[in-house]
């Protein structure tokens, strides 16, 4: 077993039962003319996650944790996309609408994959969702099942949303999880913030956070 110290106490986790998942590092959310701006985002918020992120999966390969990444995004023809997600934003800058970077949120756009710096290695799982959580309409719960995973690392974009949405999830699903505070990015600072305070507030009410260097420590 392992301990990081965390907020709002100490997290210990087994690494042989424990995955790294990394949420929607995607082209779409991070790079001009994708989703997040088409949304009037500043996307440059969320660069400073990437280079502790990219030391993150370097300490987590080599010591050979599970590693799962997701991505957000829509079947070509958006029957797996409520209105209700549909219809937000300008109309001619919705899912499905064309962009520089492919069609907005469509999966096999050039938009739709990881960023190149934190690229999927061989044998890592990509879980593709149409949600903002990572368990809905996926098979993530099943894949954790089979692998006995106990406990989830959680990072990715954009805090209060997928990330939160992915942590509540797992969290009523009985995993606990960390959430790596530099490894997380909001278009908001308030957000980031907030949103942070809100996981490890009332006793770690959905889970623990940590900056990376902590979990990176105690896995070595
Ligand atoms: C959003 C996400 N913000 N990955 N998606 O729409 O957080």
């Amino acid at each position: 077993m392992a301990t990081v110290d965390a907020l709002p106490g100490p997290f210990t986790f087994d690494p042989a039962t424990t995955a790294l998942v990394v949420i929607d590092m995607q082209r779409d959310f991070m790079e001009p003319g994708g989703f997040g701006e088409t949304l009037g985002n500043d996307v440059s918020q969320l660069r400073r996650v990437i280079a502790p992120t990219e030391a993150l999966l370097r300490a987590c390969r080599a010591a050979g944790l599970t590693i799962i990444h997701t991505r957000e995004g829509h079947l070509p023809d958006l029957s797996d996309c409520p209105p209700a997600k549909l219809n937000r934003g300008e109309p001619s800058q919705r899912i499905g609408a064309p962009g520089p970077m492919g069609r907005i949120l469509i999966r096999g756009e050039h938009g739709h994959d990881i960023i190149d710096e934190l690229a999927p290695a061989p044998g890592e799982l990509v879980i593709d969702k149409p949600g903002k959580g990572a368990f809905y309409n996926t098979t993530l719960g099943e894949v954790l099942a089979g692998l006995g995973t106990r406990s989830l690392i959680v990072t990715g974009v954009t805090t209060e949303v997928c990330v939160h949405t992915t942590v509540r999830e797992a969290n009523d699903r009985g995993y606990e999880c960390l959430v790596l505070s530099d490894c997380v990015g909001s278009y908001f600072p308030e957000f980031q913030e907030a949103g942070l305070k809100m996981i490890a507030a009332q006793g770690g009410i959905f889970g623990w956070v940590a900056p990376s260097t902590a979990f990176i420590a105690a896995l070595q």
